[in-house]
């Protein structure tokens, strides 16, 4: 048995679990209430893409394990979501990679962004950061374009998972190197991203970290070689048609 009492064999464990964080996450005051219509919004996709990692998103993941280690600073964004479903899962990464953890919030609340600082800290991030606030991402309303100047602010490699489109376009036009995890290939957010990752956070984070520990002794020039192999169009293009071609059946 797991944190939600059903055993990890039944066919839709994962499902359950992920709602249940989603869940749990506003009652905690860390995910918004928008959050829980955006976790359906991704479960439809996630179910008609067979709630598998396909092979079009591992090798994205691969590509942006290796931006993250390339990267001169990598910052990992997390929103209330993220928070409530993969915190652990996101220390881990930094942790591979090197990368910052920075709170940038869509709907943002001076308690919201203390209680996932917290529940992040938690899950054993020892740095945190958001809170400063000292930078903007320009062309976006005052609220939703801070961020902190030492962080996404200087970042050249930015993760931004579920993201709102706006707010991934004007990241992107800053010239960052933008990895977008997003089950919807269609979403701007997935269209703007150098790396765009179609597949649930669930999966997709832990498969990062693999990937960065498999990589982590490769050379510039290796790294240099795996991101320069990745097409972000046909990455798009393949998840767009195991939607379409999906088996149902499955
Ligand atoms: O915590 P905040 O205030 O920063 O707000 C976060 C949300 C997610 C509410 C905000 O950024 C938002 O409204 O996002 P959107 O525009 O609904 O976009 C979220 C995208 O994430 C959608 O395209 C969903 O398909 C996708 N998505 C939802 N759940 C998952 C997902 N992608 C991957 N894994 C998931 N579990």
């Amino acid at each position: 048995m797991s944190e939600i009492e059903i055993p990890e064999s039944h066919p839709r464990y994962e499902s359950l679990l992920t709602r249940h964080r989603i869940e749990e996450g506003v009652e905690k005051g860390i995910t918004s209430q928008q959050g829980l219509i955006a976790q359906g919004r991704g479960e439809a996709f996630d179910y008609l893409l067979g709630e598998e990692t396909i092979p079009s998103a591992d090798d994205a993941e691969r590509v942006a394990a290796a931006q993250l280690l390339a990267a001169e600073h990598a910052v990992l964004s997390v929103n209330g979501n993220v928070a409530a479903l993969v915190p652990g899962e996101i220390v881990d990464l930094a942790e591979a990679t090197g990368a910052d953890i920075e709170v940038n919030l869509f709907n943002r609340t001076a308690e919201r962004m203390d209680r996932i600082a917290d529940h992040l800290r938690d899950h054993g991030a020892t740095a945190v950061k958001g809170l400063e606030a000292d930078g903007r991402i320009p062309g976006l309303d005052h609220e939703r374009a801070k961020v902190d100047a030492d962080g996404i602010g200087d970042a050249d490699v930015v993760l931004v998972p579920l993201e709102d489109g706006d707010r991934a376009e004007a990241l992107a036009e800053m010239g960052k190197t933008e990895i977008v995890i997003d089950l919807n290939p269609l979403s701007r957010s997935a269209q703007s991203a150098a790396v765009p990752i179609i597949d649930n956070i669930i999966r997709a984070v832990p498969n990062m970290t693999e990937h960065a520990r498999d990589l982590r002794d490769h050379s510039a020039a290796e790294l240099e070689a795996i991101i320069d192999g990745f097409d972000a169009e046909e990455a798009l293009a393949a998840a767009e048609q195991a939607i379409r071609d999906g088996d149902l059946d499955k």
